[in-house]
């Protein structure tokens, strides 16, 4: 259609084409391959060029990475900030150099929403209410003192924040739920396994939940809990975030007491949104991915829908 309205061939096969940077956190957990592997699908889908990026969850690889594309003029940047804070001055870089701005999973704490077009993701504090409406519910018939330790996500990361914001807004209804040790396991099972293990030396029987701000934390405090001799979801009930597939193996071994979902499954809502931008159209300033809870109970019947 450009040819025939007179383009050259090369002007018109780039005008067709958009092009579309993704400065990706990193590779740290099962949430995050899934993340990159539904971006990837639905650009080949899409037919969008991806320019993709893996921070190695460093605020300062995004950062090059997204001036990069400033550079080199893609049509849409999107990418999800590994941290809440520091965006502001490439976000500026962005807009200077008209080129929209989509953050994709995690957001900023940045004033000036006009830094982006728009921000599709989960509501994280929702996730972390519905973590402690969980336990509220679990612990409803007892009085004695629950005593819960806490893996939190990346620090300064908006997951860590808002699921510890959210989950602490329920529990603090009742003085029976105590928060007796947190700390960051940064969202990894290697991390959150290292951090269990302290957890356990400095407090050991003590402990009656684990609250795990990601699945892959859990997976790795299980290990933990099991090194030291204890039951996990027996012993110490655990509670975790995401809903990946290793968190439906843990619920059907007995190991994992209920994941509450967050979908990575966000690439499709991504290229519709990145395709309605170039075609003039404007997108929702917020969009929020629908989602549920999973407890060990249902998880065998579940686990054949699962699609990450
Ligand atoms: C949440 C996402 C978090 C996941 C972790 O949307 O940003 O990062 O919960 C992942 O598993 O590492």
């Amino acid at each position: 259609a450009l040819v025939a309205a007179g383009l050259p061939l090369h002007k018109a096969l780039a005008a067709d084409k958009i092009v579309l940077g993704f400065a990706q956190v990193g590779a740290e957990s099962e949430w995050r391959a899934a993340n990159t592997q539904s971006v990837k699908d639905s650009a080949k889908e899409a037919g969008i060029e991806l320019k993709f990026a893996d921070a190695q969850q460093k605020q300062e690889n995004q950062i090059k990475a997204i001036r990069a594309f400033i550079a080199q003029k893609v049509d849409v940047i999107a990418f999800s900030p590994v941290v809440a804070t520091g965006f502001g001055p490439v976000l500026r870089e962005a807009k200077a150099a008209k080129i929209p701005v989509i953050l994709s999973d995690r957001s900023v704490d940045e004033k000036d929403d006009s830094l982006w077009v728009s921000f599709m993701g989960s509501d994280f504090t929702e996730e972390g209410r519905r973590a402690g409406r969980w336990l509220v519910e679990k612990m409803k018939g007892s009085k004695d003192t629950v005593n819960i330790v806490e893996l939190q996500g990346t620090t300064g990361s908006a997951p860590a924040i808002e699921r510890k914001k959210g989950f602490e807004e329920i529990i603090s209804a009742d003085p029976k739920f105590k928060i007796i040790r947190s700390q960051t396991g940064d969202f990894t099972r290697a991390k959150g396994k290292e951090v269990m293990e302290a957890f356990l030396k400095a407090e050991g029987k003590k402990i009656n939940v684990l609250y795990a701000h990601n699945d892959d934390m859990a997976i790795g405090a299980i290990q933990a809990i099991e090194e030291a001799g204890l039951k996990p979801a027996k012993d110490i009930t655990i509670i975790s975030i995401d809903g990946v597939k290793g968190a439906f193996e843990a619920m059907m071994a007995g190991k994992l007491n209920v994941s509450v979902e967050c979908s990575p499954l966000l690439g499709p809502q991504l290229m519709q949104a990145v395709k309605d931008l170039k075609a003039g159209k404007t997108i929702p300033k917020r969009i929020v991915t629908q989602e549920g809870v999973f407890p060990m109970e249902v998880a065998a019947k579940e686990f054949p829908n699962r699609k990450y």
